[in-house]
């Protein structure tokens, strides 16, 4: 059975509820998992179908809550990992995920992208794989592909081109004129030129606080309150190779200042709801994301605010880190981090934009908690296609020193004893250098 024969039986089965039933939307606290959500309550509305949707982190149970009085239970972007708990559920289930399948599902209809074959790291997302279940129940569904195509941003699946089942859905809302393919500066363009600059995190400019924003624009001759937008082409053009020059200077290892990015009818730059979901997930308000979604005023308000704030902790933190001198080992970088919630994504960014951060091997970000140490890596596509394992490399490091670790090739975590630190980085560099 393929993907869409499979997501068909799926339909059939809701299709089968009677107006009044009651389903149980089970998904994950992230983008992605939001966007899934999101996609699913919109679905089961338009059929009239009662529902309550739940978001849970995995590695803890997530089917509490669903009861005898649920007609269905559908898991959007987790449950893949938990298979006993689904196929021991009063009600039967539908598993719409994307992540590593240990198992099978008896008890229900398994559309995991993984068992037929798809990449679920690359072709297809929680979100994608919910809009296939939503489209194989009612055609008409399609507006909602832009939730869809945001979660996969969500999962970073659009880095190196959108393909698969991604790309199809993608290619069919460019047909259907939901979402444009626009060429944008990957900067706000409608803001004053000096906090577009200054606030901007990827790509991350450093000395652009205190001023240094502004008397950048003025050494162009630029006014630093217009914005992008009310600029002649020239002096556009005379901003982003001047910004270019800038990336280059600080051995950015992206540069590409122009970007041809999916913007939605409705809901704008994709890749900006999607920064307001993660900013809503992260800050523990899921339920404000898929609000936002549904097209709350208020909710999109609040998701807003939740938005700045988090970007507001990143700039700052980047603004700490282009102050401090990292650790640099022949194979890794290694800085400490105080707040532990921002420290995959410092690791990622000062990689890629902090001059003392060498490009060419991952960063490991190292934050001290009251009992362990909270430990993040990042790597690149390139580094991990040329055979850096960072799951693997943490997970041996880890255990050598007594605490635990993994993730995936290109991102990973570990947790330590609070006095290894030493002996972990130590063990880590020993094992990226074999790699
Ligand atoms: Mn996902």
């Amino acid at each position: 059975m393929d993907f869409e024969q499979a997501a068909g039986h799926a339909a059939d089965l809701v299709h089968s509820l009677s107006t009044g039933a009651r389903v149980r939307v089970v998904s994950h606290s992230d983008a992605d998992g939001i966007a899934a959500a999101a996609v699913m309550a919109v679905t089961l509305t338009r059929l009239g179908l009662r529902h309550h949707v739940s978001i849970r982190h995995t590695g803890s149970s997530i089917a509490g809550g669903v009861s005898g009085e649920h007609d269905l239970a559908v898991f959007c972007d987790i449950g893949s990992s938990n298979l006993d708990e689904l196929n021991g559920l009063p009600c039967q289930a539908i598993l719409v995920d994307h992540h590593v399948i240990d198992g099978g599902l008896d008890n229900g209809i398994n559309l995991n992208v993984r068992s037929y074959g798809m990449d679920g790291s690359r072709e297809a997302c929680g979100a994608t794989a919910t809009m296939s279940l939503s489209l194989a129940i009612d055609e008409g569904n399609l507006d909602l592909v832009e939730l869809a195509i945001a979660g996969a941003i969500g999962d970073r699946q659009h880095v190196g081109g959108y393909t698969g089942l991604n790309k199809t859905l993608l290619d069919r809302a460019v047909q259907a004129d939901i979402i444009g393919m626009e060429e944008q500066p990957v900067f706000p363009i409608d803001v004053p030129l000096m906090d577009a600059l200054e606030q901007s995190i990827d790509p991350f400019f450093t000395g652009f606080s205190g001023g240094g924003a502004i008397r950048f624009l003025k050494d162009l001759g630029l006014d630093p309150m217009q914005p992008y937008t009310d600029l002649p082409e020239n002096m556009q053009k005379k901003l982003l190779s001047a910004l270019a020059v800038k990336l280059l200077e600080q051995q950015a290892a992206e540069i590409s200042l122009v970007q041809t990015i999916p913007v939605g009818r409705r809901y704008g730059i994709l890749a900006d709801l999607t920064s307001r979901m993660n900013a809503c997930a992260r800050s523990g308000s899921p339920g404000v994301g898929i609000a936002m979604c549904l097209g709350s005023d208020t909710a999109a308000e609040r998701a807003r605010e939740l938005q700045q704030g988090y970007r507001d902790s990143i700039r700052e933190q980047m603004r700490n880190l282009e102050k401090e001198e990292p650790e640099v080992r022949s194979h890794l970088t290694a800085f400490h981090i105080r707040d532990a919630s921002l420290k995959g994504v410092a690791a990622g960014l000062s990689m890629e934009y902090l001059p003392l951060f060498p490009s060419d091997r991952p960063v490991v970000a190292l934050s001290p908690q009251d009992s362990h140490i909270d430990i993040s890596g990042r790597g690149t596509r390139r580094l991990v296609d040329r055979g850096l394992d960072l799951a693997a490399g943490m997970h041996e490091a880890a255990e050598t020193v007594g605490g635990s670790g993994g993730g995936h090739p290109v991102a990973a975590g570990a947790s330590i004893p609070p006095d290894r630190e030493k002996d972990f980085v130590e063990k880590l560099n020993e094992v990226l250098a074999r790699q």
